[in-house]
């Protein structure tokens, strides 16, 4: 399949199974930066100790630079060699002091990885394998250290000196330096290691914890961002109290810090007492953030706080463990951000997202395990399937545990492993200890790629009063799995009377833990309708055989307000893969049970917001055996006219219910907003002659961002005067803030016009476009790969124009372009004609001379 004469020399392959503990240990490390972006010299004082009787050499990671010196024990050696890029020093003692020094380039460090330069400022990153861009170490996780740091840097251009734990002592130095040192007390893995060299202002505050520790924080920006620093620094205090609350985590420095980079490979990083973030989840304010915007600012702050704990506290013995921290934590921020406001919401964008980004991984070539058994890159495995399946993980042994043994069993995981590198099975043997419960077959989530499918049928015969529930599992295979064992799913049900329209049962938990099982209920009188799945108790799908009439009911009467948006999703997806496999159009349960939801008194805002949405069409391409993208759209819009006309008058009323006043961050008021939006949406959908004057209207007269980039979303999708006069009004409004162009680009990117991919060809050869930046390359080539119909335009081009885009991007930056390449595995999933356009632009990617190891490795796993 891959041409072994033109594909790069095979990438090492890193295996689980061959984890052997280190063989050198190193308690404390000393650093010393001679900071400048031209050349940095960084020396390194290593105390190692020989871990377990051995002769082998010390080993040290390295890459992009050469030692300029080498000591042991304060005396200058020559015996040291390189393997490859790792420093391989012969020692004879149990114990000595190494001392290194290098020298490397910030300013040309494209990568973003290791020591590098954001606007004139210096930064790091260093999760996974970015250490060893800085100074040679045993770049793992289980290796940890207490760290010293002393930066000398140009006072003028870098006042502001930080790194990792608490400042130590700070003072000026000849030639117009000055100098700091910062003492972390912490042993830490060096992927927490960071530093900060820059101009910035600081918003500061302070929080108390609940033992008396007064905290100064700090969040650190350009000066003229400082004004959008506020929300940020709420939602620190608020996770810093909420983890103390919910899971007795107090903070243990007398600092913490986040500083926001413009330039950054993902978030944000929650390097110990020091953060750094991507600006676009620390800057906000009503003109240039939309709520959604701040949704996500507070739930990353929450997240790389709680890090602190479940990550630089009890951290991972080694990559494969990357869910430990990353899927707990994600639970963690999860749960955070469902009590600030509407749970129910909360849940139903989590399990959108989790639909939109996980399962398709998990059916693809690309599917892994939430704990992976090989890589070649570790920064490809910081997927959904890790993070955010990983959460499901958790979430359902909190289901199974309940919450008192849950809080036990973190408890018992926190205070066992404090200090320590762990494992996923140290995590689940927490639960199943406190919890008091046999997790056994329950590990097959760790291990078992794929969706599991679950069927489920409720037979109802009149007379005995007895519902029989019939349940049946069935996991797909997976590349490299291809028989999977059963699994345990803690599915949540209810039963409902079809004609009262009130509960018949309490709501039951069953763990379906065989191929299939069936469930009687006793004392059944009237014919049942089934609730299951109910808050997705279960990271399933489930195919059940309810009828339209069924799901209307259950969108109507359901108590979970999860089930409830669940039904009329699924009542929805029935209706248009109808419509897309056969052209059917029966548009009629649909339209009236989102008239209902809409009139329903008792709903708030938010929740009839999302509830009428339809699916997205890759969730409704992922239904069908082959995608057809035009098929589903026609479909889908077809849908959406007949929703806006029909319910006209609806829309027109809910647009009408705009927040009174200027603009709040209020659930009530983010609610009418959202349902606003949506609103405007069926309007225009429905092709009324006003549409695109209420939109610009709504453009112009928007206090905040977003209702102007709603307006402006419903006018990039149309082909209306007023679709130019609002693009150009809203680039040069924001043509000197990065976050914004960011989202007219991605506006662009997304919109269903038939001619998008041009546009975004055309936007690709714009002044402000730039791939050395993660965030516009994401905004435009990341945006436009998962706009299904645009990139799979028949001819090809959106493949072409990705794959053009990403050989580029490598060149720059490796892991943001690995991260871009999905869309392009997908073929598998499309007719013939695509996927062979698609399987060409892979080929042509892999043969690329000088393909980094992430992009080769995505690709030619995509190949497969
Ligand atoms: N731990 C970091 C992610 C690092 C990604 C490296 N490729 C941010 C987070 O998950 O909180
Ligand atoms: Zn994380």
């Amino acid at each position: 399949m891959i041409d072994v004469q033109t594909a790069p020399a095979q990438p090492t392959v890193t295996r689980r199974e061959a984890y052997s503990a280190p063989e050198w240990l190193v308690p404390d490390i000393h650093l010393d930066f001679d900071l400048d972006p031209a050349e940095t010299r960084v020396k390194a004082r290593l105390s190692v100790k020989r871990n377990g009787a051995h002769t082998d050499p010390l080993r040290l990671d390295g890459a992009g630079q050469q030692p300029l010196s080498v000591m042991i024990d304060g005396v200058a050696v020559n015996d040291w060699r390189l393997d490859g890029e790792t420093l391989v020093i012969p020692l004879s003692g149990a114990a000595h002091t190494i001392e290194t020094e290098v020298a490397i380039a910030p300013d040309r460090n494209t990568q973003l990885m290791g020591l590098y330069a954001s606007g004139g400022n210096l930064c790091t990153q260093c999760e996974a394998e970015g250490f060893r861009r800085i100074t040679y170490f045993p770049d793992r996780p289980d290796v940890l250290s207490r760290y010293a740091v002393r930066m000398t840097a140009d006072k003028a251009r870098f006042p502001v000196l930080l790194a990792n734990g608490d400042p130590i002592a700070q003072g000026d130095a000849d030639g117009g330096k000055h100098w700091a040192e910062w003492n972390d007390p912490y042993p830490k893995p060096c992927y927490l290691f960071a530093l900060v060299a820059g101009d910035l202002a600081v918003n500061r505050g302070t929080f108390t914890t609940r033992s008396g520790r007064e905290v100064a924080l700090g969040i650190w920006v350009r000066a003229a961002d400082l004004p959008k620093t506020d929300h940020a620094l709420d939602a620190l205090k608020t996770s810093m109290a909420w983890d103390e609350r919910v899971y007795g985590r107090e903070y243990d420095l007398d600092v913490f810090n986040i500083v926001a980079v413009d330039d950054f490979n993902f978030g944000a990083m929650e390097n110990k007492g020091l953060n750094i973030f991507n600006s676009r989840y620390i800057l906000a304010d009503p003109d240039t953030a939309t709520d959604y915007d701040y949704d996500a600012i507070a739930a990353v702050v929450a997240h790389e706080y709680f890090h602190n704990w479940s990550g630089n506290r009890v951290t991972c013995r080694d990559w494969f463990q990357l869910s430990l921290k990353e899927g707990f934590t994600v639970y963690r921020d999860q749960s955070f951000s469902a009590d600030q406001g509407s749970a129910a919401v909360k849940r139903i964008e989590d399990v959108r997202g989790l639909r939109a980004a996980q399962f398709p991984e998990d059916s693809g070539p690309l599917a892994h395990p939430v704990r992976p058994e090989s890589y070649i890159e570790i920064s490809n495995f910081y997927t959904a399937t890790i993070y955010n399946k990983g959460a499901e993980l958790i979430r359902m042994m909190a289901t199974i545990l309940g919450p008192t043994k849950f809080r036990a069993a973190t408890d018992l995981y926190f205070n066992r492993f404090d200090g320590t590198a762990a494992t996923c099975e140290d995590f689940v043997a927490c639960m199943e200890e406190a919890g008091d419960v046999d997790l056994s077959q329950f590990r097959l989530w760790y291990s078992q790629a794929g969706t599991p499918r679950v069927s489920a049928s409720l037979d109802h015969r009149d007379g005995g009063g007895r519902a029989t529930l019939r349940l049946a599992q069935h996991v797909p295979p997976t590349p490299g799995q291809d028989v999977k064992a059963p699994m345990v799913l803690p599915l949540k049900v209810r039963l409902f009377g079809a004609e009262t329209g009130k509960p018949l049962t309490e709501e039951q938990l069953i763990q379906l833990d065989s191929a299939a099982e069936t469930v009687t209920f006793e004392g059944i009188a009237e014919r049942p309708v089934l609730s299951i799945n109910r808050g997705f108790s279960a990271p399933v799908v489930i195919e059940s055989d309810r009828s339209a009439a069924d799901l209307a009911f259950l969108s109507a009467n359901d108590d979970d307000p999860f089930a409830r948006y669940e039904a009329m999703q699924q009542l929805m997806l029935d209706t248009l893969v109808a419509a897309t496999i056969e052209g059917r159009a029966d548009h009629k349960a649909v339209i009236e049970a989102v008239s209902n939801t809409i009139e329903d008194p008792e709903l708030d805002w938010a929740f009839v917001a999302e509830a009428v949405l339809l699916p997205s069409e890759s969730f409704i391409g992922d239904q069908l055996s082959t995608v057809d993208p035009d098929a589903i759209f026609r479909a889908r819009e077809a849908l959406r006219r007949d929703l806006g006309r029909s319910l006209a008058d609806l829309w027109r009323l809910a647009y009408d219910q705009a927040p009174k006043g200027p603009y709040t961050y209020s659930p009530d008021a983010k609610g009418k907003r959202r349902l606003r939006a949506v609103a405007l949406g069926y309007i225009a959908a429905s092709g009324a002659d006003d549409a695109a004057t209420l939109a610009f209207r709504q453009f112009e007269a928007a206090d905040n961002m977003t209702d102007r980039q709603a307006a402006l979303t419903t006018l990039a999708n149309g082909t209306s005067d007023e679709r130019e006069a609002a693009l150009d009004i809203f680039y040069n409004r924001y043509a000197t803030n990065p976050l914004v162009l960011d989202k007219w680009f991605q506006t662009q990117a997304l919109s269903s016009r038939d001619d998008t991919p041009a546009i975004v060809a055309e936007l690709a050869r714009h002044p402000d476009f730039t791939l050395a930046n993660p965030n516009r390359a994401r905004s435009l080539v990341g945006a436009f790969g998962v706009n299904q119909r645009a990139f799979n335009a028949a001819d090809g081009a959106g493949y072409r124009f990705l794959a053009d885009q990403l050989i580029a991007l490598d060149k720059l930056n490796p892991q943001t372009a690995a991260k871009l390449l999905p869309p392009l595995g997908r073929w598998r999933r499309f007719d013939e004609a695509r996927a062979a356009l698609m399987r060409a632009e892979l080929d042509r990617i892999v043969r690329t001379p000088g393909l980094s190891k992430d992009l080769f490795e995505q690709a030619s796993k995509s190949l497969e």
